[in-house]
């Protein structure tokens, strides 16, 4: 630190970066009708997914950190299909912002989102680095196979050091957004509000009678009654499995412990990799909603 030395000495003296003003520029991008279901929401909350969903507790490589996603080979992994979608939309907000990281402005894109979309408040630390090139991206298949079940998700998502109530509060997520026949080969929304940030994707897993498409793709499953929504064997995974489906009842009864849970591990999946002195400003921003003038 410079202390005592006067300020105009101190070569480049990094400016304070006004997060909130950047969370409203994101926000401001968000909604587009010409865009899938009217908002890029939803894939920017996966882009900050997938960038940290890499992470193993055990080598402590992957997580938020270093923005690797921007590099091939980790660019081109199968799981990341459609995402340079969302890393274009956020190029805007990095030419009027260049201080702010990829890594940070990746994960406060999700954050962002979730938030805009009236998901719960999500408390964000900046300090994430970009790799300078693609030396450390990480190996493929460490983010979850939608075709594999609670076995399966309970190695993936302890890798990362999150446990059974965790996972299930996380895949929650899936009340966003909708699965891409040309990105990983499944097809339609979870629920009937896709950019809406709810615990709908719960009440439709236990509600609906869930049979599988006839279809030449992979194997995935639709609603009985309506044909319109969807669930991919990985989300059905979560009732099949005794001690996951707890947690799905609790949480399509009781949004608000849903979110509260939510937003402790959405927080703690995008501190992956991080060190952290526990001094570091945590911010909660305002949503744009609880700006306007009354
Ligand atoms: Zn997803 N996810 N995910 N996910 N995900 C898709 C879409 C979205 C799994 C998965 O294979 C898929 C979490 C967990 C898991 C979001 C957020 C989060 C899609 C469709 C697949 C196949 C991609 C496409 O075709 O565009 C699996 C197996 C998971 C294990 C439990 C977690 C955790 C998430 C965040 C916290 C979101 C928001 C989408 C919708 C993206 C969009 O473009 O609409």
């Amino acid at each position: 630190k410079d202390i005592g030395v006067s300020e105009n000495k101190v070569p480049d003296k990094p400016k304070v970066i006004d997060y909130q003003k950047i969370y409203n520029q994101i926000a401001d991008i968000l909604e587009d009708n010409d865009y899938d279901d009217g908002s890029y929401g939803p894939i920017l909350v996966r882009l900050a997914w997938h960038a940290s969903g890499t992470y193993d507790k055990n080598t402590n490589t992957g997580g938020s950190d270093g923005s690797t996603m921007r590099f091939s080979p980790e660019s081109d992994h199968g799981a990341n299909a459609g995402l340079k979608t969302a890393r274009d939309k956020l190029e805007v907000i990095k030419l009027a912002n260049p201080g702010i990281t990829y890594a940070d402005l990746w994960s406060l894109g999700g954050v962002t989102a979730i938030q805009e979309m009236g998901g719960p408040i999500i408390p964000w630390i900046p300090g994430r680095k970009d790799a300078e090139d693609g030396s450390k991206c990480t190996v493929d298949g460490l983010l979850p196979d939608a075709s594999k079940t609670s076995n399966h998700l309970r190695e993936i998502f302890g890798r990362m050091g999150f446990n059974d109530r965790e996972i299930v509060a996380l895949a929650g997520a899936h009340a966003l957004g909708r699965c891409h026949p040309d990105r990983s080969g499944y097809s339609g929304p979870w629920t009937t509000s896709p950019t809406l940030f709810t615990n709908d994707f719960y009440i439709e897993l236990l509600k609906k009678k869930w049979q599988e498409k006839k279809w030449k793709g992979p194997k995935q499953y639709v609603d009985k009654e309506t044909g319109e929504l969807m669930m991919l064997p990985s989300d059905l995974a979560l009732i099949q499995d005794k001690k996951l489906k707890p947690y799905v009842e609790e949480y399509a009864k009781d949004e608000e412990l849903f979110f509260k849970d939510f937003s402790a591990a959405f927080h703690k999946l995008q501190e992956l990799g991080l060190t952290r002195t526990g001094e570091e400003t945590v911010y909660r921003f305002k949503r744009t909603s609880d700006e306007e003038v009354k």
